[in-house]
C-alpha cells in the first residue's frame, strides 16, 4: 500500500460549485469521516485483544470536526483535546496509520511523529521544529500545539497561541518576521468537552481572551456527559453557552461572539464555522461555537462501558442521532448519493482503514521481532557454552513464546542471561552484553531522551561573556541593575516581551520594568489581568510562535496558581513530544524572605519536583539575575527564575555590558573559601550564610561557602563534592521546608557527586521549619534560618567531631 494519503476536506460553497463538485466534496468530507470511524472501531477492539493498552476516540464528533477543519488554513493553530482525530486526518495532520502508529505506542518519530510513543492515542501534536531544535516555517505548515490528557490543561496555551497573532498583527516592529506570522491572521482552535468547562482553567482563559480580544476559536463537544457525569451536575443551567451569553459582544463592548449548531447537522456546521472563523481571522474576536447533540458511540474510552449509566432512552437517541447516520440520511434524501454508492464507498473504507492497522502494527512488531532474533541467537551462542544451558534455553523459549512481544521482553531477557552467567568469561557472553550496552542506549533515546531541546541553541551552550565593570562604575540598587538588563535586552531584540500582574504600567511591583513601557510600548510591556495559569500559557503560545516572553508571576508563593500549567504542560513539553515542539518561556519571579505567609515562600522543591524540564535559577542578588536573563534570553529552553525580595533595594555594582554578559546555567561558585567546612546555600540565606562565616571566622571556624546559583542544572562541574573532599563536612543551607529542596541538592551532592566517600561527620540541613513563615520579624527569625542559627548549627558539628577544640557553646 502506498503511503497513507489524507484527501483533507475542502470549502463548501453551493453556490459556486457545480453538482459534481460539489458530491465530490460532500462525499469525501463523508469519507474521511466514516472512515475516523473505522478508526475508532478497530482502535477499540485492539485494545479489547491487548495488542494496545489503553484508547479514547473521536467517534460521535466527527463531522463538527469536517466542518472545523474547512476553515483550518496554513499559519493556524490547534490546542485541543483527545476526541479530534477527524480533525487531524481531514486537515492532514495526521493521518491513520500515524494514529494507529500512536495506538500501539510506537517509539519512531518517523512513524508516530506526535509523540514517538509516549502519549495516549489521540495526543496529537505537529514536528514544529527541525531535528537540531531550529523552528521550521509556521507559516507554510498546519500547526498542532502537544494535547495533554488534563482536561483543560491546555486552554492557556490556547490562549497564547491566539494572542501571539494579535501581537503580530498589532506590532509593526514584528512585521520582518515572516516565518511565523502573516500580518497576526491566524487562527488559534481550541476544542474541549463539556465537562471540562467546569475547570477553573476554561473561565480563567475564557474571560482573558474576552478581555484581549484575539482570534482565538473555542470548540466545545458537547456530548452531555463527562465519563458518567451528566450534564446537569456539570454545569449551571446544563447549557455552557447558555451561562456564557454574557460574554456575548454587544454594540460597542469586547467579549465574544458565540455558536451554538448540532454536531449531527452537517450543513449548518459547515456554514457555522465558515462564518464564525472568518470573523474571529478578520477581526480577531474570539469566538466559541457550542456543538450540542453529540454522541459517544461506544463510550467514553476503552476503560468502560457507557451502558452503566447512560438511560436506554438516552442510548437509543444516540444510535438515531449518530452524527455519521445523519449525514448518511441527508446524502441520500438529498440525492447527493445512492445508497448503492455509498455501499461501496463504507466497504472500501474499511477495508482501507484495517490495511492502515495491519500496517502500523506490521510495522512495529517486524523490528521487534528483527530485535527478537538477535538476541536470542546470542543467547542461543551463548548457551552453548556456558554451564546454565539449560536455563538459557528456558530463557530463550520464554522469549520466543512471547505474544505481543516488546522491547522490554528482549532487554530483560538479555539481562537475565547475564545475570546467571556472571561467572563465566566467554566471547559469546560479551557479544550478548555488547548488544545490550547498544540496546540500552537506543531505549534510552526513545524512551528518556528530549527533556529539553538539547540544540545548539540551549541556554547552555550559550557562550560566557563575564560582566566588566568600568573604573568608575555606579553602585545602584538591584532593582536598577536589572531594569538596565531589561532595557538592554527590549532594545536588542523586538522578539522580547514581557507581561505579568503590574508589569506594564508601573514597570513590576518592585520596578525591574520601570519606565520600559513608556520607553517600548504596551505590546512589549504588558499589564495582565490576576490570572497567573493565563500568564503563563500566554509565555507557551508566544514562545511556540518565536517570541521571547517574560511571563512574571509576581510573587513566588503565587506560583502555585500556574502549577498545572507549568507542570503538565510547559515541562513536559519537549519530553511529550520526543523534541519536536519547544516553548522557551523565562518565568519571572521572586521570593525567599520578606513578610508574611503568602510573601515568605521559598517553595524550591515543589518546583524541583514538579518542574523537571525547566531550569531553575535561584540567583543571589540581581547582577547574578541580569547575567542568567541574559544568558535564557539567547537560548530556546524554558526556566523559572526565582529573584531574591530583599534584595532589589541592596546596592550592586552595575557592569558597564549589563545587556551581554552572561551567567552560565548549572556553574557553582566559590563564594568564600574554607577548610572546616562546605556550606551549600542559594538565594538569600547565601547572605545569611556569608555573614555567619564572619562570626565563625572569630570562632576560628573557616567555612567554604558554595553557591550553585541554580538548582537545575545542580553544579555541573562538581564545585560542591570537590569541595566537600576538603573539607570532609557538609551543612545545606536553605528556606524551603526541611526535606524539601535541601534534600533534593544532599542527593546531588552526595549520591551524584560521590560526596559520601569523602564525608567524616553526619552531612546536616539546615532549614526553615515545617510551617510557613509568621508575619513580622520576631516570626521570620524563628522560622527561617538566621546567621546566628548558621553560627551555631556550624559550631555544633565541629564540636561533635572536636569537643576538645570546641567545647559545647550551651
Ligand atoms: C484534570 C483532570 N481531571 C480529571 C480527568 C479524568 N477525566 C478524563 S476525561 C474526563 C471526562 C471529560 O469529559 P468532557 O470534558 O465532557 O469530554 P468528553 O470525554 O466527554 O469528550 C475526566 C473526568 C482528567 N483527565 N484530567
Ligand atoms: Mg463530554
Amino acid at each position: 500500500m502506498s503511503e497513507t494519503t489524507n484527501p483533507g476536506t475542502s470549502k463548501i460553497d453551493l453556490t459556486e460549485l457545480s453538482f459534481d463538485d460539489f458530491k465530490n466534496v460532500v462525499t469525501n468530507d463523508y469519507r474521511i469521516a466514516y472512515q475516523s470511524r473505522q478508526a475508532s472501531l478497530i482502535g477499540r477492539r485492539e485494545v479489547l485483544t491487548g495488542k494496545a493498552k489503553f484508547g479514547i476516540f473521536g467517534d460521535g464528533k466527527e463531522v463538527a470536526q469536517i466542518a472545523m477543519a474547512k476553515a483550518f488554513r496554513k499559519g493556524d493553530w490547534r490546542a485541543g483535546y483527545y476526541r479530534d482525530q477527524t480533525f487531524m486526518f481531514a486537515t492532514g495532520m495526521s493521518n491513520l496509520k500515524q494514529f494507529f502508529a500512536q495506538l500501539y505506542a510506537n517509539p519512531d518519530i518517523s512513524v508516530e511523529p506526535s509523540s514517538g510513543g509516549r502519549q495516549m492515542n489521540c495526543h496529537y501534536a505537529t514536528r514544529f521544529i527541525n531535528e537540531d531544535g531550529s523552528w521550521k516555517n509556521q507559516v507554510e505548515s498546519m500547526n498542532c500545539s502537544s494535547d495533554m490528557s488534563t482536561t483543560g490543561g491546555h486552554m492557556p496555551r490556547l490562549l497564547g497561541l491566539a494572542f501571539a497573532s494579535k501581537l503580530y498583527r498589532q506590532n509593526k516592529e514584528l512585521s520582518g518576521i515572516n516565518n511565523f506570522s502573516v500580518n497576526g491572521n491566524e487562527v488559534a482552535f481550541g476544542s474541549i468537552g463539556n465537562g471540562a468547562t467546569s475547570e477553573g482553567l476554561f473561565f480563567e482563559v475564557f474571560n482573558a481572551a474576552g478581555v484581549l480580544q484575539v482570534p482565538m476559536a473555542i470548540s466545545i463537544w458537547d456530548d452531555a456527559y463527562a465519563i458518567s457525569v451528566p450534564a446537569d451536575i456539570q454545569t449551571t443551567k446544563g447549557d455552557i453557552s447558555e451561562v456564557l451569553q454574557g460574554f456575548q459582544r454587544e454594540e460597542g463592548t469586547n467579549g465574544f461572539e458565540i455558536f451554538k449548531v448540532r454536531g449531527w447537522d452537517y450543513v449548518a456546521l459547515c456554514e457555522t464555522y465558515e462564518r464564525a472563523i472568518a470573523m474571529c481571522r478578520r477581526e480577531h474576536v474570539p469566538v466559541m461555537i457550542h456543538v450540542v447533540e453529540m454522541t459517544q458511540p461506544q463510550g467514553h474510552s476503552t476503560s468502560g462501558s457507557h451502558e452503566r449509566y447512560k438511560s436506554k432512552e438516552r442510548l437509543e437517541w444516540e444510535n438515531d442521532y449518530d452524527c455519521l447516520l445523519q449525514m448518511r440520511n441527508w446524502m441520500v434524501e438529498s440525492a447527493i448519493i445512492t445508497e448503492d454508492e455509498l455501499a461501496v464507498l463504507e466497504d472500501e473504507a474499511k477495508k482501507y482503514v484495517r490495511e492502515c492497522q495491519r500496517e502500523a502494527w506490521n510495522d512495529l512488531l517486524n523490528r521487534i521481532k528483527g530485535e527478537i532474533d538477535e538476541v536470542s541467537n546470542l543467547i542461543d551462542q551463548l548457551a552453548q557454552v556456558s554451564a546454565h544451558k539449560n536455563e538459557l534455553d528456558a530463557i530463550n523459549a520464554e522469549l520466543l513464546a512471547c505474544v505481543d512481544p516488546g522491547r522490554k521482553d528482549t532487554t530483560a531477557a538479555a539481562r537475565r542471561a547475564l545475570w546467571l552467567t556472571v561467572s563465566e568469561t566467554s566471547a559469546e557472553r560479551k557479544l550478548l552484553s555488547d548488544w545490550l550496552e547498544v540496546e540500552n542506549e537506543k531505549n534510552t533515546d526513545r524512551y528518556n531522551s528530549k527533556l529539553f531541546s538539547n540544540s545548539p541553541d540551549s541556554p547552555l551552550k550559550v557562550p560566557v561573556v563575564p560582566a566588566q565593570y568600568a573604573d568608575d562604575a555606579q553602585m545602584i540598587d538591584g532593582r536598577e541593575v536589572l531594569n538596565a538588563c531589561f532595557d538592554a535586552n527590549f532594545a536588542r531584540d523586538k522578539r522580547v516581551v514581557a507581561f505579568g500582574e503590574d508589569v506594564g504600567a508601573i514597570g513590576d511591583v518592585n520596578q525591574g520594568f520601570a519606565g520600559l513601557q513608556a520607553k517600548y510600548g504596551t505590546l512589549r510591556i504588558m499589564d495582565t489581568g490576576i490570572r497567573e495559569s493565563a500568564i503563563i500559557g500566554k509565555g507557551l503560545g508566544l514562545s511556540m510562535r518565536g517570541l521571547k516572553p517574560i511571563a512574571e508571576i509576581q510573587y513566588v508563593d503565587y506560583v502555585l496558581y500556574a502549577l498545572t500549567v507549568l507542570s503538565d504542560d510547559l515541562a513536559s513539553l519537549s519530553y511529550r513530544t520526543a523534541g519536536g515542539q519547544k516553548a522557551p518561556v523565562i518565568v519571572r519571579t521572586r521570593g525567599h524572605r520578606l513578610e508574611g505567609i503568602w510573601h515568605s515562600g521559598s517553595p524550591l522543591g515543589i518546583m524541583l519536583s514538579s518542574m523537571r524540564g525547566l531550569h531553575v535559577c535561584v540567583p543571589r542578588n540581581m547582577t547574578q539575575a541580569a547575567g542568567m536573563y541574559n544568558t535564557l534570553l539567547r537560548g530556546d529552553e524554558p526556566a523559572i527564575m526565582v529573584e531574591c525580595l530583599n534584595g532589589y533595594r541592596l546596592k550592586e555594582k552595575l557592569p558597564s555590558n549589563v545587556g551581554d554578559f552572561t551567567v552560565p546555567l548549572g556553574k557553582a561558585e566559590i563564594m568564600r573559601e574554607g577548610a572546616d567546612m562546605t556550606v551549600v546555600s542559594y538565594g538569600s540565606t547565601l547572605r545569611v550564610v556569608m555573614e555567619a562565616a564572619v562570626e565563625l571566622e572569630k570562632l576560628g571556624i573557616y567555612i567554604e561557602v558554595v553557591d550553585p546559583q541554580t538548582l537545575y542544572p545542580f553544579d555541573i562541574d562538581n564545585v560542591c563534592g570537590n569541595s566537600l573532599y576538603k573539607t570532609n563536612k557538609l551543612l545545606v543551607v536553605d528556606e524551603d521546608l526541611p526535606g524539601s529542596a535541601s534534600a533534593y541538592i544532599l542527593r546531588n551532592i552526595l549520591e551524584s557527586q560521590k560526596g559520601y566517600y569523602a564525608l567524616d561527620a553526619p552531612p546536616r540541613t539546615l532549614t526553615a521549619k515545617d510551617h510557613r513563615p509568621p508575619y513580622g520579624s520576631d516570626g521570620d527569625y524563628f522560622t527561617k534560618p538566621s546567621v546566628d542559627d548558621v553560627v551555631e548549627l556550624v559550631y555544633n558539628m565541629m564540636s561533635e567531631s572536636n569537643p576538645g577544640k570546641y567545647p559545647p557553646i550551651y
